[in-house]
């Protein structure tokens, strides 16, 4: 059996994962509502093909439970939050649910850590953690890092296809864990050591990172001369090996605007295109922010309040707010003493912001200069409703005449 630590993006679907493919999961989680709304068969979040894989894996017995199980093997997905301070991951949550497992799991037991980690977190944080419990790792405890790496919005197709990196002390117990993986991912799964697959998992989201940073530089530059950076990237990207990727109002979510921080943070001396590019990233919404009161002037509007911004979520078609552009836009209002805008998300059906509307046709009602901050589907379907507005299209998304660009 297996006890899955942690329901949340990534715990919930790999569990149900795991269920639907035939293996013996328990998923758990300390809080106590989310598992009183798994049980009652709903899930927590929206994601493609969710519902219907928690069906398949209720009908293979999938349990949830706020206790920590008596089993072999366990897999740790709890949050790794970043102190933007100090710009280090906060292992907290890790070293509690392993603190946790410990108190329960039997001699041999394998502890599989899924949470995204900075490159030495297991060795620095964990590892002490269990010696300290009179553990001895490799004998009593085997402990493995399976980090994730399925995209918000497409999670169930990339579970079942995406490779994967397996870390492990001992290949015999990587290989073990690999079977488990294999029960389901259709995907190569790579057996390596702890530290590298800590390594690449903040590797892979940094390079993505970086290259976003390089679109919204470009966007910057071609901005400053007024020339068209779309059509630059789409015609360099024609080029054999050039593959740009799209400027945005900025980088969200709790992966690329976080885990490439891990590296400036551990490696301050030597991380110096990941820290330009993160802070170029970081400084998009401002960005933003400077184009709305060009744009109102320009148009000699004068009243914030009829401006709108379409989109809280941190990325299309997801309901995830965590490092959305949106907030961190109106944050950046706020210290320069400036409230007003509208705002508006068919995913967020709760009022997490001032002015937050939650219907479509009165939030248009409301404005006459509306700011397409995320490309959610809804938005690209009724596009003519934005007809007549002023337009701050920040995703290249909108074929109407006379659009404003970043
Ligand atoms: N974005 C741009 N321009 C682009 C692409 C994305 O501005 O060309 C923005 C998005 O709008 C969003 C942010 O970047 O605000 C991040 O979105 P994303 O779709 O690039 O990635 P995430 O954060 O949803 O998921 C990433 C993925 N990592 C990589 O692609 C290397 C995913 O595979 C990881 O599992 C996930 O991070 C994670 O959990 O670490």
């Amino acid at each position: 059996m297996i006890n899955v630590i942690g329901l949340g993006y990534i715990g919930l679907p790999t569990a149900l994962m795991m269920a639907a493919h035939g293996v013996n999961v328990v998923g758990t989680d300390y809080n106590a509502e989310l598992i009183s709304t798994l049980k009652a068969g709903k899930t927590t979040f929206k994601e493609e093909g969710l519902d219907e894989l928690f069906r398949r894996a209720l009908l293979s017995g999938i349990r949830f439970t706020t206790e920590y199980q008596v089993t072999d093997t366990y897999i740790v997905s709890v949050p790794t939050p970043y102190d933007k301070f100090l710009k280090k991951v906060d292992p907290c949550y890790v070293i509690a649910a392993v603190e946790d497992v410990l108190r329960v799991c039997p001699k041999g037991a394998t502890l599989v850590i899924e949470s995204t980690v900075s490159p030495g977190t297991i060795d620095k944080y964990v590892r002490p953690v269990i010696e300290r419990k009179g553990f001895v790792i490799g004998d009593d405890l085997h402990l493995v890092h399976a980090p994730e790496r399925i995209i918000p919005g497409n999670m169930v197709y990339e579970l079942l296809h995406n490779n994967r990196t397996i870390g492990a002390d001992d290949r015999a117990v990587g290989e073990r864990v690999k079977s488990i993986y294999a029960s389901f991912c259709q995907g190569e799964i790579v057996v390596t050591d702890i530290k590298t697959a800590e390594m690449t998992k903040v590797v892979e989201n940094t390079f993505r990172a970086v290259n976003i940073a390089f679109a919204n530089e470009l966007a910057k530059i071609c901005r400053h001369d007024n020339m068209d950076v779309y059509e630059i990237i789409r015609i360099c990207n024609m080029h054999p090996r050039v593959n740009i990727l799209q400027p945005g109002p900025g980088v969200g979510g709790h992966c690329i605007s976080v885990d490439p921080w891990f590296l400036v943070g551990d490696y301050p001396s030597l991380a110096k295109v990941i820290d330009e590019s993160m802070k170029t990233n970081d400084g998009m919404p401002d960005f933003v922010l400077n184009r709305i009161y060009e744009i109102m002037k320009e148009r000699q509007m004068t009243d914030i309040t009829r401006v709108g911004l379409y989109g809280l979520t941190y990325k299309e078609d997801v309901d995830d707010v965590r490092e959305s552009p949106t907030l961190q836009l109106l944050e950046s209002q706020e210290r320069h003493l400036a409230t007003g805008l509208k705002v508006y998300d068919p995913f967020v059906e709760k009022d997490i912001v001032k002015n937050q509307y939650h219907c479509l046709e009165e939030f248009l009602d409301a404005i006459d200069f509306v700011v397409i901050m995320v490309k959610h589907s809804e938005i690209r379907e009724k596009m003519h409703l934005l007809e007549g507005k002023v337009i701050l299209d920040c995703h290249n998304i909108c074929e109407l005449p006379e659009v404003y660009h970043i």
